[in-house]
């Protein structure tokens, strides 16, 4: 309702705006087009001073309602996303006071310097030292910021800490594939040709490597630590998709053929971000980034920030993939020669892992 009024008094003030300017329209044809010129002017000029105040009044209005439904009002949820905020707090202040700046004074000398019978323009065509400041300054400013942010793009897509651990994203239409190391710490090799999602196999791991015996794969929900750093190993299987992940403020883009990297550590877990935004629906989102089809929309995934305890549980209760391809050689489809005891003592040993993950 308040929308219908918002809009309904936006579109009465600019039918009033129109007005005035049709009636001074015909004022001019009755006055003559000299003196109705010098009029309108004025009005011109009382109409500038009135769009700097309802604007500057209209972008406070705008910020008081809509900021705490920015992503920018619960900070960012890892310790690289609190760089890149920062980074933007820096650019909107810079690009902020330059921007109030030109504007008061774009519509204050519209309004102050209107044509006058009383004054003459003064003619002053040009000024070096003034071209010098104005082309100096922002080139200064540009080269701190674009500084910045190299580095820290250097930092967020470099060589993640030891102590990182690590796990595969693959983009497809539509959807999100994860695969964790296992055990060995090392991903099997695949190849593309070998992917057969009728078969378990929808990244196309290569069977003949044993490294990827234990490799787990899951798919749209992604478990990562708080407080460890995680490195992601990005690929697509077909189109350019793009890891988005606004609340820890990164994204990367998923490319065929070509992996890409970025590492970040997850400062709060899933239920400590249901506290903070106030939301208890809240979960962090793996949005596809970039335009990749007609189910563009829909290819969300979910991070779900745990305490390591908890990722050792979910990680305990992962079965390999191969198990996936290959029931048959599941130890839990083996028909026990022996006493059902022993048997699940064995798989209960291979649940106990702290990655140390290296690559
Ligand atoms: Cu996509």
């Amino acid at each position: 309702m308040s929308m219908f009024f918002t809009i309904a008094v936006i579109i009465l003030v600019f039918l009033i705006i129109f007005q005035i300017a049709k009636a001074s329209e015909y004022v001019a044809v009755i006055k003559g087009e000299e003196k109705s010129r010098k009029e309108q002017n004025k009005v011109n000029g009382f109409f500038m001073i009135a769009f700097l105040i309802a604007g500057l009044i209209g972008v406070y209005l705008c910020n008081q309602a809509l900021y705490p439904k920015t992503l920018m009002a619960h900070g960012a949820a890892s310790t690289q996303g609190e760089k890149v905020d920062s980074m933007l707090w820096v650019t909107l202040i810079i690009t902020g006071t330059v921007f109030l700046i030109t504007q008061f004074i774009l519509f204050w000398f519209n309004f102050r310097y209107q044509e006058s019978d009383k004054r003459k323009a003064y003619y002053y065509p040009h000024n070096n030292t003034l071209e010098l400041i104005w082309t100096v300054v922002p080139a200064i400013a540009m080269t701190v910021l674009v500084v910045i942010g190299l580095r820290n793009w250097f930092r967020f897509t470099g060589d993640a800490p030891n102590n990182a651990m690590q796990v595969e994203v693959t983009g497809k239409q539509f959807g999100w594939i994860f695969r964790y190391a296992g055990h060995d710490n090392t991903f099997g090799k695949k190849y593309y040709k070998l992917i057969d999602d009728a078969n378990s196999n929808s990244l196309g791991q290569d069977w003949n490597d044993n490294a990827n015996f234990d490799d787990i794969v899951v798919s749209q929900t992604m478990y990562v630590v708080k407080n460890k750093p995680v490195k992601l190993i990005i690929n697509s299987r077909d189109v350019i998709h793009d890891v988005g992940l606004s609340e820890f403020r990164l994204k990367m883009d998923a490319v065929p053929g070509t992996p890409t990297t970025l590492w970040f550590t997850p400062k709060y877990t899933t239920k400590e971000m249901k506290d903070i935004t106030g939301n208890p629906d809240f979960v962090y989102e793996i949005s596809c980034d970039q335009m990749c089809g007609n189910g563009h929309y829909s290819m969300k995934g979910i991070v779900e920030v745990v305490t390591q305890e908890e990722y050792d549980i979910w990680q305990a209760q992962q079965k390999p993939n191969y198990y996936a391809a290959f029931p048959d050689k599941d130890p839990a489809n083996k028909k026990p020669a022996t006493p059902v005891a022993d048997s699940t003592k064995t798989t209960a040993t291979a649940g106990t892992s702290t990655d140390k993950t290296k690559m």
